[in-house]
């Protein structure tokens, strides 16, 4: 018996101008070069936990000629896909099946709107893949597949499988991903990420954590990997074993956390001896305005926002860089929020910035609102899900003074005079930072 694992990878864009100013996820081109060709870590996952006699393949989707669906002997196909290429997915499937293969479909957007690719496919698996993949392996040899499959959340990571690296083609790839942590603590009502996935926020035991690492090491002699968690550290204690025991690895590495990584000195002092060399925030909005009930827990992002400047400020004299991460379009944004965006990035010499618009991605709480209000102006344009986008009526301004003023703002944003003045005060600001500790510890 044969399984495939299929990638939707790839980044996409459908606004032209936009992809004229140079920009791909997460800000401009030089990151999107970067994370453009990262491989699935969930199908790399699953392909782990596939029963030894079964033979597995790993494939980016661009690597299969999508019109003719060359006959690679597969008896199932696995398919992840994000909401952005949910159509392509859908039409690769179909040809799949067209031929006889059994397609199975997963990942955030068969989570959200498994109906939708219950049409596609042969089984539909909402939520994580690892609780029940065995078990559909096991119904699929006994003639007995059901349509859909749903994880319980009681899954663990201290049961995670080591990811099987050793199936890609390693050198189309210029970094590879380790998750350390799944979910977050937050609620965030755009949120549509691993929340979606999991209502617990799961941590991976350290050792397994570094196995990881130490497998890539064995691949690459000087890795610099992706964390592919939406938001690390939050268990303090976790947070310092981990660090702790990822310096001896000497390994360069980027993450996704929240703002409170600021307020904990220690922390930051390990991220930076351990290799952290980047982390990726969400600001979310410039002013109080837009982030007023955006967390829906207890408002967290909203409290934070008078801490922000000095935040990211003393997040980077620790020289770690951070790519400031704003959506526009957010309810109780007006047009003034792209100027503020603006001197965001230039008073906290912010290194890198992400901006994004507002998406209503399905299965979140923003795109409920925005269905029942009727502001949805593209439902159910997946292709159209980005993140560049706009797929809505804004409150505070009009569709185009959104549109407009987003694409002016990123022209601003990455002009290379903009990004050089940043990068050359995060580097003085860095050193005074430098002098100010050795002057504190001589
Ligand atoms: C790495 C990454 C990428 C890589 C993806 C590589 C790949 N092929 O997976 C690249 C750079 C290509 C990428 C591209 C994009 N990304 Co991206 N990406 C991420 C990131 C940082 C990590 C994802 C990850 O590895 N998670 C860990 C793995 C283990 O989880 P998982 O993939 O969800 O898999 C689990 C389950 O979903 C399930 N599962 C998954 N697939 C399958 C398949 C089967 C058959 C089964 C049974 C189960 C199953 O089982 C797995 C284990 O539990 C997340 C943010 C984050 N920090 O999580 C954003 C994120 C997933 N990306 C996002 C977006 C918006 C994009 C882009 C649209 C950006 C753009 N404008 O181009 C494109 C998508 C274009 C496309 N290809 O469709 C959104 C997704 C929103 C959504 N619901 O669709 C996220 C959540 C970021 C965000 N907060 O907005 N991305
Ligand atoms: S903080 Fe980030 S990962 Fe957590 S819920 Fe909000 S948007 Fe999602």
């Amino acid at each position: 018996m044969r399984v495939g694992f299929i990638a939707m990878s790839g980044v996409r864009v459908q606004d032209a101008e936009l992809m004229a100013l140079g920009l791909t996820l997460p800000g401009f081109v030089e990151r999107g070069k970067v994370i453009a060709s990262l491989p699935s870590l969930g199908l790399l996952t699953l392909a782990a936990l596939t029963p030894d006699d079964i033979e597995i393949s790993y494939h980016e989707v661009d690597d299969i000629d999508r019109d003719t669906v060359p006959d690679l002997g597969f008896d199932l196909v696995a398919i992840s896909t994000m909401t952005a290429q949910a159509f392509e997915a859908y039409e690769l499937a179909d040809r799949f099946r067209e031929s006889g293969i059994t397609v199975v479909m997963g990942g955030l957007h068969a989570t959200c709107v498994p109906e939708q690719c219950a049409l596609h496919a042969d089984a539909v698996v909402v939520g994580e893949g690892e609780s029940v993949w065995v078990g559909l392996i096991e119904d699929f040899r006994n003639g007995k597949l059901k349509g859909r499959y749903e994880s319980d959340d009681s899954y663990c990571l201290d049961d995670a499988p080591m990811p099987r690296f050793d199936l890609l083609e390693i050198e189309k790839y210029n970094r590879l991903t380790v998750q350390t942590t799944r979910g977050c603590p937050h609620k965030c009502d755009f949120c549509a990420s691993s929340i979606l996935l999991t209502k617990g926020y799961k941590v991976k035991p350290t050792a397994k954590v570094i196995a990881e690492i130490r497998l890539i090491k064995s691949i690459w002699e000087n890795p610099f990997i992706e964390l592919a968690d939406d938001n690390s550290f939050m268990s303090k204690a976790k947070a310092y074993e981990l660090l702790e025991a990822m310096i001896p690895e000497e390994i360069c590495w980027f993450t996704e956390c929240d703002i409170s990584i600021a307020s904990d000195e220690k922390l930051l002092g390990l991220m930076a001896k351990a290799g952290c060399r980047q982390v990726l925030i969400g600001l979310e909005s410039p002013n109080a305005d837009g982030l007023d009930g955006i967390e829906t827990n207890n408002n967290w992002k909203l409290k934070q926002y008078s801490k922000y400047e000095e935040a990211v400020c003393r997040i980077q004299s620790h020289g770690i860089t951070v790519i400031g991460c704003f959506v526009l379009g957010l309810d109780g944004q007006t047009t003034k929020a792209f100027d503020a965006v603006y001197g965001f990035a230039k008073r906290t010499n912010l290194y890198d910035v992400q901006v994004t618009l507002a998406t209503p991605f399905p299965g979140t709480g923003f795109y409920r609102r925005l269905e029942n209000a009727g502001r949805l102006t593209h439902p159910g344009r997946w292709d159209r899900c980005t993140l560049f986008d706009l797929n809505f009526e804004p409150t505070g301004m009009s569709y185009d003074e959104l549109r407009d003023g987003f694409r002016d703002l990123v022209g601003r944003l990455y002009d290379p005079r903009f990004v050089r003045a940043r990068r050359a005060g995060f580097l003085r600001e860095l050193r005074s930072a430098g002098e100010f500790r050795a002057s504190e510890s001589a």
